[in-house]
């Protein structure tokens, strides 16, 4: 009996191992690994890479924040990860300051279904009007919710006293919290000094979140979740001085990982000095950082001190983000990626940074494992037919013209990458969305 679909004479990337080799899907699973088999529908994946498909864990689709709401949905942005190799997203779910946690979980799901094309999980956010809340944790945990997002900045921040209980609370229903790390008392001190003296260009915006006090929130926040005794993840790690404390606290054997996202490892804080809106494009949190933090991302990538690339996926387009012209404090922030993180970390390999193997783990398997996704991440048999065919030879010039986020403008444009996705499979369904 033919299977429904053989992926043939691909090289076969895992996180473990690299084999020439073909792959068989039955249904919405990998059924067979091995040489001649047999299939309906084949693909020839000769001279391809076949890696399990990008799993990003860190992405804003449709996310209200302050005036606006970032412009890709969960159908543009699904679309445009898929088209990238991105097979699986995690977004975000906040409460409302009356409303019921597993309310707010089971609403934005909905709205998740409703126009995804890949799968996709919600990290829950606990925000200072859910710490009262917090006893209603196990029934979100039971809906399947995994990991929670805990802000130490913004409007969302959490005290310290309040991410104590929150790291208790989830401790308890065993989730792992997800962290933007941040020192909000010292950012809003340094934020209104600048805007006084007139300091008000997005110039500033990095300068008023110095990467020693995001290394400062990261080393309290290890402290606190080490008190409790539960893992933690910090996300988007912009510098080496971050990459640091959780060295550090991981050579003690405390269980915290990292991430970091492309534009810590592409762009730097000269961008903030270009004229007019071009300078407000790339303002996100934390801030670009000075050029020579680039390679030591990619240092701590190829070293382990980073186990993860995601993206923060956060678009707002040139007319919301030119609204804080004249006061970078109100500029919209994120940036777009999730269309080329998969292939912007292959230039690692590329550039001989990253073996094959380590670029997959970092954007898929460790990923899906650190999020509980235990079938995904993986080219196995039993795990779900999430794959990719990955041309190494494919060179793109990345433009705005041709991806299909819908912000209108990337950060990376004309930048040329080697190697990018020709076929995307989600649980044994090969896309079809050009
Ligand atoms: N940082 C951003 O720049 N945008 C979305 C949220 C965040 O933490
Ligand atoms: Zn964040
Ligand atoms: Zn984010």
């Amino acid at each position: 009996m033919p299977f429904d679909l053989v992926i043939k004479n691909g090289t076969i990337v895992t996180a473990v191992s690299t084999i020439q080799t073909d792959v068989a899907i039955q249904g919405d699973k990998i059924a067979a690994i091995g040489n001649s088999l047999q299939g309906t529908n084949e693909i020839d994946a000769y001279g391809k890479l076949v890696i399990p498909g990008g799993v990003d864990i860190h992405v804003h689709l449709e996310m209200p924040i302050g005036k606006f709401t970032s412009t890709d949905d969960f159908y543009s942005g699904t679309r445009a990860a898929a088209l990238g190799g991105t097979t699986t997203i995690i977004d975000f779910v906040e409460a409302k300051p009356e409303q019921p946690l597993l309310e707010a979980y089971l609403e934005r799901q909905t709205l998740a279904k409703s126009k995804s094309v890949i799968d996709f999980g919600l990290h829950m956010t606990i925000t200072p009007t859910d710490i009262p809340k917090l006893e209603q944790l196990p029934e979100v945990a039971e809906a399947g919710c995994k990991t929670y997002k805990l802000y130490m900045a913004y409007g969302h921040r959490l005290t310290d006293d309040a991410l104590y209980k929150a790291f208790q609370a989830i401790k308890k229903v065993n989730g792992l919290p997800v962290i933007h790390a941040e020192n909000w008392d010292i950012i809003c001190a340094l934020i209104e000094e600048n805007v006084a003296n007139g300091r008000v260009s997005p110039h500033w915006h990095s300068r008023s979140r110095p990467e020693e006090f995001e290394a400062e929130s990261v080393h309290r926040v290890i402290k606190i979740a080490e008190r409790v005794g539960l893992p933690i993840h910090i996300f988007h790690v912009s510098c080496d001085a971050v990459v640091q404390e959780i060295q550090a606290a991981r050579a003690k054997g405390i269980p915290v990982t990292g991430e970091t996202c492309p534009q810590y490892l592409f762009l730097s804080q000269e961008l903030y000095d270009r004229p007019g809106v071009d300078g407000t494009l790339p303002v996100c949190s934390p801030p670009l950082r000075p050029k020579p933090e680039n390679d030591k991302l990619w240092h701590a990538l190829a070293n382990n001190d980073l186990q993860i690339v995601s993206t923060d996926h956060c678009p707002f387009t040139k007319e919301e983000k030119a609204t804080g012209l004249n006061d970078f404090s109100q500029i919209p922030g994120g940036v777009p990626s999730i269309e080329m993180r998969f292939a912007s970390v292959y230039q690692g390999v590329v550039n001989g940074r990253l073996s094959l193997n380590q670029w997959v783990n970092l954007c898929a398997t460790a990923p899906a494992k650190l999020t509980g996704f235990h079938n995904k991440g993986h080219i196995g048999v039993g795990y779900d037919a999430d794959i990719v065919v990955f041309d190494p030879n494919l060179e793109k010039t990345i433009s705005s013209q041709t991806l299909h986020e819908t912000a209108g403008w990337t950060p990376y444009e004309g930048l040329l990458l080697k190697g990018w996705p020709k076929t995307t499979i989600v649980r044994g369904k090969i896309l079809n969305l050009e």
